[in-house]
């Protein structure tokens, strides 16, 4: 379905439902299923401009600016950021941010997002306050696995996302890799947001201590004081702008160039593993120190890996190696499998007398990483384990 916006200019002496109803015949007679919008422009404005030398047409070219509608007054991260989001699609890139809770107004803009009391994305209104919204990404994307109840800048996000991060990588919108990205972002940026918006505690029970630099918070602390002489909230939106979009920016970029990456070295060892280990529950990085271990959670659901991996063995900084457990969850110290409880806290010819393993250099006290001289060493140190759990299948983890 297309959308064709006309514009009428000189229509001062005609009424407006009169002159709505006469183009919206035309309009449907030119294409009888094309979504019409109509919308006037202020000719007491644009007259000087436009009149002089082009009297009296209908032209089908967009000659004002897009608007954005959200509230004014209070802002919060979530406006913010929906609107900073908008902004970075062409349609939008230079469209005036209108902050009103006037319906006119409001109803005059192309797009609306966080107030008016709708959600109707075909026609671009995207509120989350009427009791009737409890939509949440799952609910309205079911592969999608996440529940926290969606704010603005959840909504926008959802429906803008894959294009808006097409936009600003260069990535096709069909990518694997862009779909990979548009997952990271909403759980590590825009889910805090949806959920510090609409009052989700992160857990239940009191907090050991408050958080109080979260973005959500750095935003609304760009708002007038309440004693504050001037109550305008111009100037901090625009400030919260500028800092919501930064920060977007800086973190997709960090996902992009450094995170991304660490993906295809994780997939790589997973694939590989077996010629590391024929168990299959050890794999091996050419190079340390990268983010690996959400990557290995996901890869080992995405390649179907039936036996779980229990170690990977990197290099570290100074060209000897590590062997480090994985662990039992995302979220967690435990470990799938640690190293025996005998080798903790043992250090270097003690460790190596005691384990029968030449070069070893330490076990952490909390068994979930170990080092040795060569990447040998560290297979062996991993296999000694597997066969030890093997014979004693309670040594789990700990
Ligand atoms: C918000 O805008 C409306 C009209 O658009 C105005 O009446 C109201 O005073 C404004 N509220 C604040 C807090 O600026
Ligand atoms: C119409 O809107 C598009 C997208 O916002 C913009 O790129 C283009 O410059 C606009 N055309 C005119 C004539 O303003
Ligand atoms: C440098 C060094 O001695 N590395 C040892 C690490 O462990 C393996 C496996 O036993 C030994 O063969 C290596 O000599």
């Amino acid at each position: 379905m297309w959308h064709l916006r006309l514009i009428a200019f000189n229509l001062t002496n005609i009424t407006s439902s009169v002159t709505t109803t006469i183009l919206k015949s035309i309009l449907h007679r030119l294409h009888p299923q094309s979504n019409c919008r109509l919308l006037f422009v202020d000719v007491t404005r644009t007259k000087l401009r436009y009149m002089s030398s082009q009297p009296k047409r209908f032209c089908t070219e967009n000659m004002t600016a897009k608007k954005i509608g959200t509230h004014n007054g209070t802002f919060h991260c979530d406006e913010v950021l929906a609107c900073f989001f908008l902004r970075q699609l062409p349609e939008y890139k230079d469209a005036e941010i209108v902050r009103t809770r006037d319906a006119a107004q409001l109803a005059g803009c192309d797009i609306v997002v966080d107030v008016g009391g709708e959600f109707d994305p075909k026609r671009h209104r995207y509120d989350h306050h009427q009791r009737t919204f409890s939509e949440t990404f799952n609910s309205l994307c079911p592969e999608k696995p996440w529940v926290t109840k969606l704010s603005s800048a959840g909504l926008v996000y959802l429906h803008f996302g894959r294009r808006l991060l097409a936009q600003l990588t260069q990535l096709k919108e069909d990518d694997r890799q862009l779909e990979v990205l548009y997952n990271k972002l909403y759980e590590n940026f825009v889910e805090e947001v949806d959920a510090v918006d609409n009052g989700i505690s992160q857990y239940d029970g009191e907090a050991r201590y408050s958080l109080s630099t979260t973005l959500s918070a750095r935003v609304g602390h760009l708002n007038p004081c309440w004693n504050s002489k001037s109550q305008d909230t111009e100037d901090g939106f625009r400030k919260a702008l500028k800092l919501v979009g930064d920060e977007f920016l800086d973190r997709l970029e960090y996902y992009k160039s450094a995170w991304l990456p660490a993906r295809v070295v994780v997939e790589e060892a997973v694939k590989g593993r077996h010629q590391i280990d024929p168990s299959g529950e050890v794999v091996l990085f050419s190079q340390g120190g990268c983010p690996w271990k959400e990557h290995l959670f996901a890869l080992e659901n995405e390649l179907q890996v039936e036996t779980p991996i229990k170690f990977v063995l990197y290099p570290d900084q100074n060209g000897q190696w590590r062997v480090q457990c994985v662990p039992a969850g995302l979220n967690t110290f435990q470990n799938r499998l640690s190293l025996p409880e005998e080798w903790r806290g043992v250090r270097d010819e003690e460790l190596s007398e005691l384990s029968g393993i030449k070069g070893c250099i330490f076990v952490h006290a909390g068994g979930f990483i170990g080092g040795n001289k060569t990447q040998e060493g560290v297979l062996e140190m991993a296999r000694r384990t597997l066969q030890a759990a093997a014979q004693c299948p309670a040594n789990g983890s700990s």
